[in-house]
């Protein structure tokens, strides 16, 4: 395991219907450097061990526009930091993927997003970059960068999946409770 997947202090993460998860995270500014250098291992280490292969800042309570991602292709390990991410081009084409969330816990469901995204963002040394994505890594930069906009993988879905997906979670956060 790398200090990436070790170290850093773990972060509780937010669970679906937390108000917080539906706030929009604010631009990370110079004046938040000290604090993005720590809470990037704390995401990956958060991330690695949930096991998750993306993490958002709002999922454990900081409103900066910061997400982690490693989908790991061939299994090896990549984990890309972003800061401030945009995305500035998306293909026509589109694609089903099924998702998950560590917000909304052990529920899966298809989403449609466009196959290819193109992304702007500054890495963890805050050097401007560009990422071109397909595949799962694009799923996944595209599900975090919601993340950001207070917007679910859930929101995808139709009303009645929605609510049947949502009312799973909730009987289940009850038995969990009652497990305690
Ligand atoms: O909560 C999160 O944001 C992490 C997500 C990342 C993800 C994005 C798009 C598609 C799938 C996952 C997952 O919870 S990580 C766990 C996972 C991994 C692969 C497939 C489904 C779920
Ligand atoms: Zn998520």
């Amino acid at each position: 395991m790398s200090d990436l997947q070790t170290q850093a202090p773990l972060l509780p993460v937010l669970i679906c219907p937390d108000p917080q998860l539906r706030k929009m995270a604010r631009a990370v500014t110079p004046a938040d450097k000290a604090v993005v250098a720590k809470l990037i291992p704390s995401m990956f280490a958060t991330m690695y061990k949930a096991p998750g292969i993306g993490l958002a800042a709002p999922q454990v309570g900081r409103h900066l526009r910061v997400i982690t991602v490693d989908v790991a292709p061939n299994d090896v390990p990549t984990p890309i930091a972003l800061i401030n991410p945009e995305i500035i081009g998306a293909s026509e084409e589109t694609v089903v993927q099924q998702e998950g969330c560590l917000s909304v816990p052990e529920q899966y469901a298809d989403v449609t997003r466009p196959a290819r995204v193109k992304i702007r963002y500054l890495d963890e040394h805050w050097v401007k970059q560009e990422i071109e994505a397909d595949g799962l890594l694009a799923a996944c930069l595209q599900h975090e960068i919601d993340h950001l906009n207070g917007v679910l993988f859930v929101d995808y879905l139709t009303p009645l999946k929605r609510n049947m997906l949502l009312r799973k979670l909730a009987k289940a956060q009850k038995e969990l409770k009652g497990k305690r």
